[in-house]
């Protein structure tokens, strides 16, 4: 495997990207947030991303990682189908304390469902501590449903511990093949 991996976080407004990349990049975080005076969606935030976040971590092993954040709006959809450009992984970070999680997870499989069969993905689930609902049986569910084998993991995007994680369980799929 190649000792330089480009990984990208994508997920909804407000799952936790930007805080994620923060937790773990050993340069400072990159980013594009702006103040979101005008977002309705974003009602425990003030900021959101706009084009990206951008870190690094070096694994014990010696890989880099360049982490790359996609912004959670709609709006800015464009800049997804360029920051998945070489890509090796993907992170998808769920909200579980907005309306419709799991309708969240099904836009992000569907948006990013060629990427992900190519190559392979892991979803993040957070804010859990705020909703324990819906449950991590409900995600396997509805993966199950739509014949999608992928993990899911309870993590605080906050934490450091919770995302290296994350990133450990992916870059082992792709080392292994999923
Ligand atoms: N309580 C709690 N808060 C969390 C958890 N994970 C993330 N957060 C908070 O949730 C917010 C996430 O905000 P961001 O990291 O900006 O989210 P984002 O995905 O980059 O959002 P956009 O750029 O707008 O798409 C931050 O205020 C975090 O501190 C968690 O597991 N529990
Ligand atoms: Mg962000």
């Amino acid at each position: 495997m190649s000792n330089e991996i480009k990984l990208v976080f994508t997920g909804s407004a407000g799952a936790g990207k930007t805080s994620a990349i923060a937790a773990i990049s050993e340069i400072p975080v990159i980013n594009t947030d702006v103040r979101a005076t005008d977002l309705t969606t974003l009602q425990h935030k003030s900021k959101t991303t706009v084009a990206m976040d951008y870190g690094e971590l070096t694994l014990d092993d010696g890989q880099k990682l360049r982490l790359y954040g996609t912004p959670g709006q709609q709006r800015f959809d464009y800049m997804w189908r360029i920051l998945i450009k070489g890509a090796l992984g993907l992170i998808i970070l769920v909200d579980n304390s907005g309306t419709d999680p799991i309708g969240d997870l099904a836009r992000y499989l569907d948006n990013f469902r060629g990427f992900i069969n190519e190559t392979s993905a892991v979803i993040g689930v957070t804010r859990m501590d705020i909703s324990a609902e819906p449950n991590l049986q409900c995600y396997y569910d509805y993966l199950g449903e739509r014949s999608i084998q992928l993990p899911v993991f309870p993590v605080d995007a906050r934490s450091r511990e919770s995302i290296v994680m994350l990133i450990q369980a992916l870059i082992a799929m792709l080392e292994y093949g999923n």
